[in-house]
């Protein structure tokens, strides 16, 4: 695993870090939006007081820190693989590029000692989990891994209320930033309720850190709704969605590849108001990890 320098420096001395994931770039968003939406990103994690550190496989070698010209290649280069803790070896040992999604990220992160880690949506149960079982690895990292983890909820293609269902049952905090609903990634509101909503970043910390010295060793989530004016309203989506999802089951895509071939298909059902969506939770997201991983390193040091 290779840590860049000036990141091995900085969670030495205890200083604010946010880890990034590049499955989202390498194929969650189309291009030219996925290297923007990634260099502004780390961008507004500067500007906020922390650094970013996007995290992916390089030629076979697990690099925390990637360059601009590494994110580059992320966002351009034919045949990344997605990477997950089930591939993460196999990426390795082939020499492959992997873009790691939010489990191999997570994993990567937090053995070069990062504790923030912000994403758009976290991976989690799917619709029809009954004649699939597709669910995500995502949620078992997130059940062993101490670290919090900013998003505006799942993936808008999954099944919300199933995912937090899992979540609960893993004992994954699901803390509500300024909002009482688990939010459903394009949309604000869900119709998930939770019973735990923080009106600060001190406060989600807080949490955060009891949870850990009282044993535990899983996640917390900071659920953080989508910008209005940038969301989408629910119904809209779902439209879209049960459109999509037929298409997908038509043309028999499953697995790793449902993802983005669900998004590309929403995208081209809203006229492109899901990829500005997307890309307008993302950088939001990003502000308030910096914040809070500011709040985190000066209550650890
Ligand atoms: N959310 C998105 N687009 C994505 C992802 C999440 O809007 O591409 C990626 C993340 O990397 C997440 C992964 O960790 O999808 C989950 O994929 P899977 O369901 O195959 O585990
Ligand atoms: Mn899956």
């Amino acid at each position: 695993m290779h840590i860049a320098p000036h990141i091995a420096r900085a969670v030495a001395a205890g200083a604010p870090v946010v880890a990034l994931e590049t499955a989202l770039i390498a194929h969650g968003l189309p291009p030219p939006f996925n290297l923007e939406v990634a260099l502004q990103a780390e961008d507004l994690i500067r500007q906020g007081g922390a650094l970013p550190a996007t995290i992916g496989v390089v030629a076979g070698r697990p690099t925390i820190g990637l360059t601009a010209d590494e994110i580059n290649l992320f966002a351009n280069r034919e045949g990344i693989l997605k990477t997950n803790i089930s591939n993460l070896a196999w990426t390795i040992t082939r020499q492959a590029w992997g873009g790691t999604t939010v489990s191999a990220t997570m994993k990567l992160a937090y053995r070069a000692g990062i504790r923030v880690l912000m994403t758009g949506g976290i991976g989690g149960v799917h619709r029809d989990v009954e004649k699939t079982l597709d669910i995500s690895s995502d949620l078992r990292v997130l059940a062993e891994t101490p670290m919090f983890v900013v998003c505006s909820g799942t993936k808008a293609i999954l099944d919300v209320r199933k995912t937090f269902e899992y979540l609960e049952t893993m004992g994954v905090p699901v803390i509500g930033y300024q909002t009482d609903q688990f939010p459903a990634f394009f949309s604000r509101t869900s119709g998930v309720k939770l019973d735990m909503m923080a009106a600060t970043l001190e406060e989600v910390v807080r949490v955060g850190q009891t949870h850990w010295a009282t044993g535990h060793h899983s996640a917390v989530i900071v659920a953080v709704p989508i910008p209005s004016e940038a969301e989408i309203p629910q119904p809209e989506v779902e439209a879209a969605l049960s459109h999509a999802l037929a298409e997908a089951e038509q043309a028999q895509v499953v697995g790793k590849a449902l993802t983005p071939y669900l998004l590309s298909t929403i995208e081209k059902l809203t006229a492109g108001r899901s990829l500005r969506a997307n890309v307008a939770l993302l950088l939001h997201n990003a502000q308030v990890a910096a914040a809070l991983s500011r709040i985190w390193a000066n209550t650890t040091s």
